[in-house]
C-alpha cells in the first residue's frame, strides 16, 4: 500500500502522486455503495499493483463547488469586465468558502478592460475587502501572489471566463491550458476547463477547476450566513441575536446607512438569508 495525494480527476480515474510518481487509480467499489467519492486533494492509501484506492484519509476541509479537499486557500478569480463583475457571486463564494473553513483570497482580472471610472470603483472594493481581512491580488502583478502562495495548496474558483486557466498559464506558459473567449452575446464564459487538476508550479500547488455560474446555499443555516459576514460582528445591536433585518437599534443597519458597510454586502446578506429560509 502506498500513500499519496489525488491531483487530478477525469470521470472515474484519479491520478495520485506518491514519491514523485504518478498512478492512475480507480476507487474501490465499496466507496460507491457507501456514497463516498474521492476528491482531488484527498490523501489516500492505494494498492500500487491493482491501482485501487482503498482508503481516504480524514479531510482537513473540503468544498463541494468546486470539488476539492485539503486546501489552504480558495482564490476567487473575479473579472471586472467580460463577464462583468458580480458582487453577488463574489460574496456568495466568500460565504461558501468561509462556512467550509477555507480561507478566501480574491484575484481581480481584466483590469485592462476597465474604464477609469470602473478602476476607481475597483479601488474601493479592494480597500473594503482587504479591510475585511480578505487579501486581494490582480493578474497584472503576479510576483505578490506567487510569494504569498509559496508551498500552499490553492484552488482557483470563479465563474467561467473569469480567467482562471489564463492566470495559471501566465505563471507557467508551458502548461498551455485551454482557454476560450467569452460568448459576446451572453457575456458569459464557456465551460472550457472540464476537469479539476492541481499543478505544482513555482513552489505553489494551484488547482484549476471548471467554472460555475450558480452556487447553492440551501444546505446552510441562517447562523452560517450571519457568521460569514464577518464585518457585521464589529457593530453592536440592541438584541444579542439580532438578524439585522427588522429589529430596532441595529448597529449593522446603522453602519450601512453611515457608509461603513457596503450596501451590496448588506443586500447580499439579506438575499442569502432568504435563500436559506426558502428550503427550511
Ligand atoms: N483582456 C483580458 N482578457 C483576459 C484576462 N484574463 C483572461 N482573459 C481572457 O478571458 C477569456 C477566458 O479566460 P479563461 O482563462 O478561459 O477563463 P476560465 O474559464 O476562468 O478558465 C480568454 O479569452 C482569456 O484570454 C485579462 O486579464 N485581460
Ligand atoms: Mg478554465
Ligand atoms: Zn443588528
Amino acid at each position: 500500500m502506498l500513500e499519496g495525494k489525488i491531483i487530478k480527476n477525469i470521470s472515474k480515474y484519479y491520478t495520485v502522486i506518491a514519491n514523485n510518481n504518478y498512478y492512475v487509480c480507480e476507487p474501490k467499489g465499496k466507496f460507491r455503495q457507501e456514497k463516498i467519492s474521492p476528491f482531488v486533494g484527498d490523501d489516500v492509501l492505494f494498492d500500487s499493483s491493482t491501482l485501487i484506492i482503498k482508503e481516504i484519509k480524514p479531510r482537513k476541509n473540503f468544498l463541494n463547488r468546486p470539488r476539492i479537499a485539503n486546501i489552504d486557500y480558495a482564490l476567487i478569480v473575479t473579472s471586472i469586465k467580460s463577464p462583468d463583475i458580480s458582487l453577488n457571486l463574489l460574496d456568495k463564494q466568500i460565504t461558501n468558502i468561509l462556512i467550509n473553513n477555507v480561507r478566501p483570497l480574491i484575484c481581480f482580472t481584466k483590469i485592462d478592460l476597465a474604464t477609469p471610472k470602473e478602476k476607481k470603483y475597483l479601488d474601493k472594493l479592494v480597500t473594503y475587502y482587504n479591510h475585511l481581512g480578505i487579501k486581494t491580488f490582480n493578474n497584472q502583478k503576479l510576483e505578490e501572489l506567487i510569494s504569498y502562495l509559496q508551498d500552499k495548496i490553492v484552488v482557483l474558483t470563479g465563474q467561467s471566463g473569469s480567467g482562471k486557466s489564463s492566470l495559471i498559464n501566465k505563471i507557467e506558459p508551458s502548461l498551455q491550458l485551454k482557454t476560450s473567449e467569452i460568448s459576446k452575446s451572453l457575456n458569459r464564459g464557456i465551460h472550457t476547463t472540464r476537469h479539476t487538476e492541481i499543478y505544482n508550479i513555482l513552489g505553489m500547488w494551484l488547482c484549476d477547476t471548471p467554472g460555475f455560474s450558480s452556487l447553492d446555499l440551501s444546505n446552510y443555516t441562517e447562523e452560517n450566513i450571519r457568521m460569514s459576514f464577518q464585518e457585521f460582528a464589529n457593530y453592536s445591536c440592541e438584541f444579542r441575536d439580532c438578524k439585522h433585518l427588522k429589529e430596532k437599534n441595529c448597529g449593522v443597519k446603522k453602519a450601512v446607512l453611515d457608509g461603513e458597510i457596503l450596501p451590496s454586502r448588506y443586500e447580499n446578506y439579506q438575499q442569502f438569508l432568504r435563500e436559506v429560509k426558502r428550503w427550511k
